[in-house]
């Protein structure tokens, strides 16, 4: 089987921890030892915005966030919950899907080819 590297980022206490215990085991957790993270760029990206279902407690509107998205890496943008299960899987099967797709697109590309004359 495959192995697929993903990274979660973003501040303290969004919920990073939660969406990846709850797609990984299923389970909500309320308190999650932090963990080590780390930045790349120009990678698949999604962005996420989570804890929908407080939605009266609410932040960053919907269309800032799909605006932000766009400006960032014009990436998808998905608002979910660790907590009530919304679209936690979504997240992590569109991060593979764009992976393969990136991998499929980069094997077509030809190979550059060298020659040297002596
Ligand atoms: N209501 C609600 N709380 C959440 C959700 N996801 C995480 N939390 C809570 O937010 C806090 C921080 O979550 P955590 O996963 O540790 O954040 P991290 O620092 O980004 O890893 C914890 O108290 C979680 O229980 C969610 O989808 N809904
Ligand atoms: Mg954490």
């Amino acid at each position: 089987m495959r192995e697929y590297k993903l990274v979660v980022l973003g501040s303290g206490g969004v919920g990073k921890s939660a969406l990846t215990v709850q797609f990984v085991q299923g389970i909500f957790v309320e308190k999650y030892d932090p963990t080590i993270e780390d930045s790349y760029r120009k990678v698949p990206m999604i962005l996420v915005g989570n804890k929908c279902d407080l939605e009266d407690e609410r932040v960053v509107g919907k269309e800032q966030g799909q605006n932000l998205a766009r400006q960032w890496c014009n990436c998808a943008f998905l608002e979910s919950s660790a907590k009530s299960k919304i679209n936690v899987n979504e997240i992590f099967y569109d991060l593979v899907r764009q992976i393969n797709r990136k991998n499929t697109v980069e094997k077509k590309k030809p190979k550059k080819k060298s020659c040297l004359l002596l």
